[in-house]
C-alpha cells in the first residue's frame, strides 16, 4: 500500500503531494513502482496535527480519486475517520476505507455498514494532537489485541461482515517506542486472529527513536520492518518507498516459500 498524503503538514513527505498534478504523478510511480493499493489521505494524523473540515477534506481527497479512477483501475484506500468524507470516496471510486479511528467517529459506523467496501481497523490511544503525551499501557499487546478484536465484533453486529475487516496495531499512535517494539514483537498474535493485519511503520519515529535519525534517512529501516512484517504474517505494509519494500517483500516470500 502506497502512500500519498494530500496534506499540507504531513510528517514524513512535508506537503511535496498536495497539488493535484503532483499527487497523480506520484501515483503513477508508485504504481509503476509495484504498489497493489493507493492510500490517500486527506487530514494529517501526525502528533500534534490540526483536525481539518470535512469540506477541505473532501475538496483534497475527492478530485485525486476521480483522477486516477480515470486512468487506472489501481485499488484506492481512502485514510480517514469522516463518515461523510467515507461516502464521497467510495462513490468517487475508492475501494477501501482505512481509519485510524476505528469507525468510532460519528456516523461512520452505519456509512460503512451501508457500503461494501473493506476497512482496516486502526488502534489509537487518545488522539492526534496529544497521542504521545503520556502513552500508558498495563500491557500493550493484549490492550491493543482485545480493542481491535471488540471493534471487530461492533462492526459485526453493525452488519459489516468479517471478511471486509482487516486490523492494525497502529505504531505510533499514542506508544512508545517500548509499546511500538512489544507490538512488532508480538505481531503473530494478531496474524493469529485470522485477519489481515495492516502494518505501517514506514519512516516512523519509533526509527528515529531507535537510531537516532532524522526521516530523511528512516527508509532502509523502513524497508527491512517492512520484510520483517512481511515474514511474520502481514498481509498489507502502508509504506512511502514502494520499490525497495516491493523488492524486500519478494526476497522475504522466495526464502519463505523455499523449503
Ligand atoms: C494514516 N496512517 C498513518 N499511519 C498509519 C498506520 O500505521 N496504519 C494505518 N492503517 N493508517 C495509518
Amino acid at each position: 500500500m502506497g502512500i500519498l498524503n494530500v496534506t499540507p503538514d504531513s510528517f514524513s513527505d512535508g506537503g511535496q503531494f498536495d497539488k493535484p498534478a503532483k499527487a497523480l504523478q506520484r501515483v503513477r510511480q508508485m504504481i509503476a513502482e509495484g504498489a497493489d493499493i493507493i492510500d490517500i489521505g486527506g487530514e494529517s494524523t501526525r502528533p500534534g496535527a490540526r483536525a481539518v473540515s470535512i469540506e477541505e477534506e473532501l475538496e483534497r481527497v475527492i478530485p485525486l480519486i476521480e483522477a486516477i479512477r480515470a486512468e487506472s483501475d489501481i485499488p484506492i484506500s481512502v485514510d480517514t475517520s469522516k463518515a461523510p468524507v467515507m461516502l464521497e470516496a467510495v462513490k468517487a471510486g475508492a475501494n477501501m476505507i482505512n481509519d485510524v479511528r476505528s469507525l468510532r467517529e460519528s456516523g461512520a459506523l452505519a456509512e460503512v455498514a451501508g457500503l461494501e467496501a473493506p476497512v482496516c481497523l486502526m488502534h489509537m490511544q487518545g488522539e492526534p494532537r496529544s497521542m504521545q503525551t503520556n502513552p500508558h499501557y498495563q500491557n500493550v499487546v493484549e490492550e491493543v489485541l482485545q480493542f481491535l478484536l471488540q471493534r471487530v465484533e461492533v462492526c459485526v453486529a453493525a452488519g459489516i461482515s468479517r471478511d471486509r475487516l482487516a486490523i492494525d496495531p497502529g505504531f505510533g499512535f499514542g506508544k512508545t517506542l517500548q509499546h511500538n517494539l512489544a507490538l512488532f514483537h508480538a505481531l503473530d498474535r494478531f496474524v493469529a486472529t485470522g485477519l489481515p493485519v495492516l502494518v505501517g511503520v514506514s519512516r516512523k519515529s519509533m526509527i528515529g527513536q531507535l537510531l537516532d535519525i532524522p526521516v530523511e534517512a528512516r527508509m532502509p529501516a523502513s524497508v527491512a520492518l517492512a520484510g520483517l512484517a512481511s515474514w511474520l504474517g502481514a498481509a498489507i505494509l502502508r509504506v512511502h518507498d514502494v520499490q525497495p519494500t516491493v523488492h524486500a517483500v519478494r526476497m522475504c516470500r522466495a526464502i519463505k516459500n523455499s523449503d
